[in-house]
């Protein structure tokens, strides 16, 4: 968890920090919310009376009746032991244990469980009584998965929605290419009953390139054991998922080959291997002292405990708990010979099964919960949704405070959330972007919201695969802009209530990953709003596009003429001059003041045109101390914010201290010039007329949306990077 705070439990106690809930979206009475817990995997839990003593919650004497537990605003039904003084209240010997399971998002693993105290009905985790009969056979094996899903690469590409991070990139270049996977099965039951389901193979690759031609451009085989199971063709930059039943697994390990035999008529194609999964019978056997399984079956044994203390615990498909009570143990075991073993009736219908030790219950991970703050009622014109490193301890200068009381000679009305708050409060203490664009929503309908700042940068990489020194403050919802880009981060989408991809208030974000960048940042802002070099510009434009013949120029200069007339405008043409002196023009240009610096043509993540005009380390080395300028990039990625090990040409210009820009607007995505040259026209229109830079991008998107409504790319995938209450005139 390294982008959530974690407040030391022990010391906010001691100052009497326990939280009292009071939830103003139902008739709930009030509740305490006592703490946290963190499961990232499936199995059963347990928090014993010790375990809160350790992190300085002393609830001993509560009534058992008083706690209840829960996730994503449902209740979970949980096994209470009492204690042994008392076994209706908590105290000394008593636990808690309750069945969790992880998440499956971009964004965490993390699945959050909140212990309260409250006086709601309670759910319980009740025994069952399932007969163990002699005449039903024991249930020989189940269907166990093994996969092979490691998540190495990032592909924004990911035809998968659910998944941008691949296993493999396989590469074919003029000769056929393969990728070889081992899987061990233990326990593996040859033959084994499993009920209707097989033993299959089961992969998901994802096509990696797309050349132009009839035939398709992927031809992928999977062998098992050198035997070709799977044989398929695809096409493009498309999601394959192929099956098949196999009848040759073997024990211990087994031997998948994905092979390219390269054989489609093209000179090469790329296929990213997403996970490979083998389905197999395997035996009851413990593991670490606990077994869970789905199954149908009437009756089953699982050998291999290492103490008797076995429970078992049922959940059919409603997600109902029981445990069942009459489960029969028996063997004499130790650590060393895990010989103990328990006997119990199954359902009959498909139920998933845990049988646990007191070795094999998990322990969850805590977290303290925050004190609650009122983030629902009195209005909030400009709303600031802030990550807590950049709220102000005791003793820190108040940062925000201060960019609040500046903005009240603008707004009615400016407050500042902690964006904690909104997990917590809107999606369940979950860290999840969705929690922040309901809350928004919330904020416009009961606050009068009419502009959105959210104050903290973002990578992609949540969950630390690539960089775990890289870290998201505030995260970024993601959506398929275009055919190819299937991820890109698109702030437009948190502030678009009708889900119809057009923003319907202004929001800028400020990339900040330290107070320190946040503190030169409010500095430039004074500093541009109290300049004295107005209505100067800088137009810039890439050389003319032969292949698609395409003048940036013309762009440019149909701009600043239509919209920008009693502008000075200097401009930097590559059609005009050569690479390095038009550099020198446009260091020279911003070093003197300019209001706005105008960028048009190809670019990428960190650098405008292929050729090098001008790039982030260019825009680092800018001199314009007390001067800075607001940018728009009319060109591809340049303004790509959430690179784990990249800084974007928005970042360079905003965060190298007290130079640069103020404000960076472009495109977070792939996008097409077309698109680029009709959204800078209504764009430009706004900002002539006095419109504040994220009116002008609002307006100017909504504008926009009229003519073109499909087009994604620049309308959630154009972006400001800076202050949406600035005015450019
Ligand atoms: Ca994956
Ligand atoms: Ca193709
Ligand atoms: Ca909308």
């Amino acid at each position: 968890m390294k982008y959530r705070s974690h407040l030391n439990i022990s010391l906010a106690l001691a100052l009497g920090l326990t939280s009292s809930l009071v939830s103003a979206q139902s008739a709930n009475p009030p509740a305490e919310e006592l703490i946290n817990l963190l499961v990232s995997e499936q199995g059963v839990y347990e928090i014993t009376h010790q375990d809160l003593l350790d992190l300085g919650l002393d609830i001993s004497g509560q009534s058992l009746s008083s706690l209840s537990l829960f996730n994503r605003e449902q209740q979970v039904a949980i096994e209470l032991q009492g204690s042994t003084q008392n076994q209706t209240v908590f105290g000394d010997g008593a636990y808690i244990r309750f069945i969790g399971d992880g998440l499956e998002s971009l964004y965490t693993d993390n699945n959050v469980y909140t212990l309260r105290l409250d006086a709601l009905p309670k759910k319980r985790i009740q025994p069952e009584t399932l007969p163990i009969l002699n005449t039903v056979p024991f249930a020989q094996s189940y269907l166990e998965t093994k996969s092979y899903a490691p998540q190495n690469g990032y592909t924004f590409a990911s035809p998968n929605k659910q998944d941008p991070w691949h296993a493999d990139r396989v590469l074919a270049l003029r000769q056929p290419a393969s990728k070889t996977v081992s899987l061990e099965l233990e326990n593996f039951v040859p033959g084994g009953n499993t009920g209707s389901v097989n033993p299959s193979l089961k992969a998901e690759v994802w096509g990696g390139t797309d050349l132009p031609g009839s035939a398709d451009d992927h031809h992928v085989r999977f062998k098992l054991n050198s035997q070709t199971v799977m044989d398929n063709t695809f096409d493009g930059f498309s999601r394959k998922v192929m099956q098949a039943e196999v009848s040759n697994l073997r024990a211990g390990a087994n031997q998948i080959r994905m092979e390219l035999p390269l054989d489609q008529g093209y000179d090469f194609e790329a296929v990213n291997i997403n996970s490979v999964e083998l389905s197999y019978p395997r035996a009851f056997v413990a593991q670490d002292g606990a077994l869970n399984f789905d199954s149908f079956a009437r009756k089953f044994q699982i050998r291999g405990f290492a103490s008797d203390d076995i429970r078992v615990y049922r959940q059919d498909a409603n997600n109902e708990v029981t445990v069942i009570e009459n489960a029969a143990v028996s063997g004499r075991c130790t650590e060393d010979a895990p010989r103990c073993r328990v006997r119990f009736g199954g359902h009959g219908s498909l139920s998933h099964y845990h049988a646990v030790t007191s070795n094999g219950v998990k322990t969850p991970e805590f977290e303290y919960v925050a004190l609650p703050e009122d983030i629902r009622s009195g209005s909030a014109e400009y709303l600031i949704i802030t990550h807590p490193d950049f709220i102000a301890d005791q003793g820190e200068q108040d940062l925000l405070g201060e960019l609040a009381n500046s903005l009240q000679s603008q707004f009615s009305s400016v407050d500042i959330v902690n964006v904690e708050q909104i997990y917590a409060q809107f999606g369940g203490h979950i860290f999840d972007p969705a929690a922040i664009q309901q809350y928004i929503k919330f904020a416009h309908n009961n606050r009068n919201t009419q502009v959105v700042l959210l104050v903290g940068g973002d990578i992609y990489d949540y969950k630390g695969f690539q960089n775990s020194d890289a870290r998201s403050f505030i995260p970024s919802i993601y959506v398929p802009t275009g055919e190819v880009i299937n991820f890109a981060p698109v702030d437009a989408k948190y502030v678009d209530f009708d889900d119809d991809n057009v923003p319907n208030l202004p929001i800028g974000r400020l990339p900040v990953r330290s107070m320190q960048e946040l503190s030169v940042l409010l500095d430039k802002r004074t500093a541009y709003i109290n300049r004295d070099y107005r209505d100067e510009a800088l137009f810039v434009a890439g050389e003319f596009d032969i292949l698609r013949q395409y003048s940036f120029k013309l762009d440019a200069l149909n701009m600043q003429q239509t919209y920008l007339d009693d502008w000075a405008v200097e401009n930097v043409f590559l059609d005009d001059v050569s690479t390095s002196a038009a550099r020198s023009e446009i260091i020279q240009a911003i070093n003197s003041g300019v209001s706005l610096t105008s960028f048009f043509g190809h670019s990428s993540t960190n650098q405008w045109t292929f050729n090098g005009l001008f790039n982030g380390s260019d825009a680092a080395n800018l001199s314009n101390q007390g001067k800075p300028t607001v940018v728009t990039q009319w060109g591809c990625w340049n303004t790509y914010y959430v690179n784990p090990n990249e800084d974007s040409m928005g970042h360079r210009f905003l965060m190298e201290g007290d130079r640069g820009a103020v404000a960076v607007m472009g495109a977070t995505t792939l996008t097409s010039a077309t698109n680029e040259q009709l959204l800078a026209r209504y764009v430009y229109e706004q900002l002539s007329q006095g419109k504040t830079l994220g009116q002008s991008i609002t307006l100017g998107k909504q504008e926009f949306a009229r003519v073109r409504p499909d087009a994604l790319d620049v309308l959630l995938g154009w972006t400001l990077l800076g202050f949406p209450e600035l005015v450019l005139q």
